[in-house]
């Protein structure tokens, strides 16, 4: 098997001290277990952008980072990437500001990651590159004259063409999205909104075993939904159950139910409108009162992006009003913690927790969703609570599916939760449990990988002179 070659904006150097959160690199991570190299932005700031990567051995995995400059972090990173694509892929126009020379710092700095990493290629490597920081990455290589296979993943939610078209610079984006061999989404209907996107604003049609053909290349856009290693994390939960950490969590909550929620602090993950469902709980259900404790882990991210700042404030504020309404002298209904903690410390809480809170106003898949299921303890499970627009509800359907912009509805799917009589726990769990393990980290690297070295009749395609406007007469 050919050498795979990750991209990524951020790459997780295993220097690096602490846990960090994010579902990027644990679904990943699997794709080059068995030896690789993984090449991105060490998260530094210097002087100037790209340059000679710094190079790092772990196992048989190669690390290669890269800066970028105070100018790049805020043009590309703070400004189109996290305050221009993030809120429009996940259906916040309203928070969507674009600045022509954000766009252009976001060219520059693929351009120079595509020429950082062009020394460290061999011919037959299979390149990936993921997320929608380096969507121009195959254009860029491109044009060094690479001619490996580059694929592309994105992991948040892709628009229809009516929110993709308030974007300027829109139809050139899909136009560096069909420089690949292979893109792939999470989910079906994240596909479908692509493909309506290039039907309508290129006038691109998918031809059945070939995909989208433009100038002699073909793009097959799949949908590959990312996922865990179930069992394995399964075992870790049941390990961490009897762990110190989880031992005190267990200790101090005296008996009550735990509601534990886990996510980035970020506005996306629908935060504010959970907190307002607990405080209703407690209002309306007066007997959970000193009876159930939430857990919300919100590792703060992004804080340099000034939404991110602002939904911090508010989530403090809130979380101080529920406390000061409605604790006792030896009861905290809602505890927030907005730093990470580990890996196996949180298989362990979810373990012990009756109720995991996945309420996302938009997410590409949601981990945290099946990590909660893969940790539960069979004869004992606890009930996810799952929005209705994170990609995993395309699968995980057994859960309580919610509609996260009404508040009154988690309330009621909170309540339903704590009060589910165990055999339908079980069902419920049983069903859930068996589809996170069959979706998982290896099947989603199997599939992406399997369509990105498919067999491309390329050549007849050059040969027949086939275009765009072929194709779609075709179809
Ligand atoms: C993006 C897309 C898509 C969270 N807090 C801590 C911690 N985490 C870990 C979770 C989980 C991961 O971070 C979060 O993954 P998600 O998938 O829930 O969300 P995003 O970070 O927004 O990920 C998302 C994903 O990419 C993969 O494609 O599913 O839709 O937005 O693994 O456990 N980990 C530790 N401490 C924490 O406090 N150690």
């Amino acid at each position: 098997m050919a050498r795979v070659v990750v991209i990524s904006n951020r790459v997780p150097v295993p220097t690096e001290l602490g846990p960090r959160a994010g579902g990027l690199v644990v679904g990943v991570k699997d794709a080059i277990k068995d030896g690789g190299l993984w090449f991105g932005w060490s998260g530094q700031v210097a002087e100037h952008t790209g340059g000679q990567p710094h190079l790092n051995r772990a196992g048989n995995v190669d690390y290669a980072t890269v800066e970028i400059s105070k100018e790049d972090y805020e043009r590309f990173y703070v400004g189109f990437t996290n305050g221009t694509l993030w809120p429009l892929l996940h259906f916040r126009p309203g928070l969507v500001a674009f600045e022509r020379v954000e766009f252009e710092s976001y060219l520059s700095v693929n351009r120079a990651f595509a020429k950082s990493l062009l020394p460290l290629l061999k011919p037959d490597d299979l390149i990936w590159v993921h997320d929608y920081h380096l969507i121009p990455m195959a254009t860029e290589l491109r044009a060094l004259g690479v001619k490996n296979r580059i694929g592309f993943f994105l992991h948040v939610p892709f628009v229809p063409p009516s929110l993709l078209d308030a974007l300027p610079q829109a139809r050139r984006l899909l136009r560096m999205m069909c420089d690949y061999d292979a893109v792939g989404f999470q989910t079906a209907q994240h596909l479908r909104d692509f493909q309506d996107c290039l039907r309508s604003m290129l006038g691109l049609v998918a031809v059945p075993g070939i995909g989208i053909q433009t100038d002699g290349h073909a793009m097959m856009p799949i949908a590959a939904p990312i996922g865990i290693d179930a069992r394995a994390f399964a075992r870790q939960a049941k390990r961490a159950a009897s762990a110190k950490a989880t031992q005190r969590l267990v200790d101090s909550l005296v008996g009550r139910s735990l509601i534990i929620g886990v996510d980035r602090l970020d506005y996306s993950k629908g935060l504010p409108n959970r907190f307002v469902a607990f405080s209703r709980l407690l209002e309306e259900h007066k007997e959970h009162r000193l009876k159930v404790s939430y857990l919300q882990v919100a590792p703060r991210s992004r804080e340099d992006v000034a939404e991110y700042q602002r939904l911090k404030r508010d989530l403090d504020r809130r979380t101080g009003e529920i406390n000061g309404r409605f604790a006792e002298f030896d009861w905290v209904p809602l505890r927030y913690l907005t730093r990470p903690i580990a890996r196996a410390s949180l298989a362990g809480f979810y373990r012990v927790a009756r109720v995991g809170l996945v309420t996302p106003l938009r997410d590409g898949m949601n981990l945290v969703a099946k990590e909660y299921v893969a940790a539960q303890d069979p004869e004992d499970p606890g009930v996810l609570v799952l929005s209705r627009f994170a990609g995993a509800a395309e699968e995980l359907d057994d859960a309580i599916i919610i509609n996260p912009n009404d508040s009154d509805e988690i309330t009621e799917a909170m309540h339903q939760a704590l009060t589910m009589p165990l055999a339908e726990r079980k069902a419920r769990y049983e069903s859930l449990f068996e589809k996170v393990c069959r979706t998982t980290a290896q099947s989603y690297c199997k599939d992406f990988l399997g369509t990105l070295t498919r067999q491309v009749p390329d050549l007849d395609i050059r040969e027949s002179g086939m275009t765009a406007d072929h194709a779609q007469h075709q179809h």
